[in-house]
């Protein structure tokens, strides 16, 4: 069974830091796949829909996105689970939509928060191969509250308090 971690919580410093780039040199590595998974179990653990290794202590530009319809979002697609290093999102639309977000680093909060619509984001997989995808909907956000992560972004700092 693989190990879980602890999630950092608001206000560490870590969550605040800008992570840093995953080298060539470590895609294939065996602590890096352990990292994903470790993430995944991580997510799995505390019911989540996505998670960014900042989260566990890791400063590193991994994050995995694993949309499914959920009580906010019943009509959300059930994704098959995506590791993403060094995502870069490369196209967003011009439209937003607003939709609640929560965060396992903070867990006593949910609010709304404005999205682009549809986004392209390329990335590496865990073997190293660039791929381009084109998300809409909860799991573009899912990917944008993720690369936030990695930026040292919360969801509290976009809150449309309007909502
Ligand atoms: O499952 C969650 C959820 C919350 C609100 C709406 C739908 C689902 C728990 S919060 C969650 O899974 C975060 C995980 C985080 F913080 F580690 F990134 C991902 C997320 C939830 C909702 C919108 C965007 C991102
Ligand atoms: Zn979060």
């Amino acid at each position: 069974m693989t190990n879980t971690a602890a999630v950092a919580q608001r206000g560490e410093a870590i969550l605040g830091l800008i992570a840093a780039e995953i080298q060539p040199f470590e895609i294939g590595s065996t602590w890096l796949n352990a990292l994903s998974e470790t993430l995944n179990a991580t997510m799995l653990e505390r019911n989540g829909v996505g998670i960014a290794a900042p989260q566990i202590y890791i400063s590193k530009r991994m994050i995995i996105v694993a949309s499914r319809p959920n009580l906010r979002y019943p009509d959300a697609p059930d994704m098959q689970l995506i590791v993403m290093l060094n995502p870069v999102i490369t196209q967003r639309s011009n439209e937003m939509t607003l939709g609640e977000e929560g965060c396992l680093s903070v867990p006593d909060e949910r609010g709304q928060v404005a999205r682009a619509q549809q986004i392209t984001v390329q990335y590496l997989n865990l073997k190293g191969e660039t791929i381009v995808t084109t998300l809409a909907g909860f799991p573009a956000r899912i990917v944008q509250h993720e690369i936030d992560h990695l930026d040292g972004i919360l969801f509290t700092e976009r809150l449309n308090r309007q909502a």
